[in-house]
């Protein structure tokens, strides 16, 4: 840039790109149209025909504010996510939010140990299944891409409220509006053995969304709408 300054002249090449038109006598929707240009642009460039968008803008700031080494690292291509899965931009800042707070490293990959510590479980057969669901390379460490499709692809499931409510009913056994901490201890008893009380404590306190010291239905179906993989603690 300072050569560039230095110069009594620079030259500069302008390419006219061809205009694109939406064509006539059929209708095309926005996102085939801004495909279609953005092809135009690509080949205009020579580079090849990406699928990202302003939510990876979204991501790349996010990440820029929690000061990782390389932001762009949790670009994921949101248009194919968001035609894939129905994810919005905002439930993937979101969760890149919960991915940041896993302490990944300078090549933004998470170890088991950070994954379980945020998600309040203990290391037994179900939380390692949980980790290696979202490990697809069975790498021992994931990228906040898998974790991104992992969640995605639970939370995005036609019958995922259906079991979020189910899962509810069957914590709440005394069938009033709450989920007590002790409630909710005996149902994770059936599929964590030997939970101690700060370990119950831990999942109640993130269930707990508003910290009143019970868990309404709100509470319960924010939480694993917020943490989809954690539905595995419910199944039967
Ligand atoms: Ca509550």
């Amino acid at each position: 840039m300072f050569r560039m300054f230095t110069q009594f002249h620079n030259f500069m090449e302008v390419e006219y790109l061809p205009v694109v038109l939406p064509p006539e006598n059929v209708n095309e929707n926005a996102v085939l149209f801004a495909q279609r240009t953005s092809h135009a642009i690509a080949t205009g460039l020579n580079v090849v025909q990406t699928s990202h968008s302003y939510g990876d803008l979204m991501l790349l700031t996010k990440a820029s504010e929690f000061k990782q080494v390389k932001p762009s690292l949790y670009m994921v291509e949101m248009a194919w996510i968001e035609s894939s899965f129905h994810l919005s931009n905002l439930e993937a800042v979101d969760l890149l939010d919960k991915f940041l707070s896993m302490n990944p490293d300078s090549s933004g990959h998470v170890t088991i140990h950070d994954f379980l510590r945020v998600l309040k479980l203990k290391p037994c057969a179900l939380s390692e299944k949980i980790f290696q669901f979202v490990d697809v390379q069975k790498t021992g460490k994931i990228t906040f891409k898998q974790f991104l499709l992992g969640s995605a692809h639970i939370l995005k499931q036609p019958l995922f409220p259906h079991s979020c409510a189910l899962a509810f009913d069957r914590c709440n056994a005394k069938g009033v509006e709450y989920i007590s901490e002790q409630e909710l201890g005996d149902a994770l008893a059936l599929v964590m053995p030997n939970l101690d009380v700060d370990e119950i404590h831990g999942l109640f306190t993130l269930f707990d969304i508003d910290g009143d010291g019970r868990i309404s239905k709100d509470d319960f179906t924010t939480c694993l709408r917020q943490n989809p993989l954690l539905i595995a603690l419910f199944s039967p």
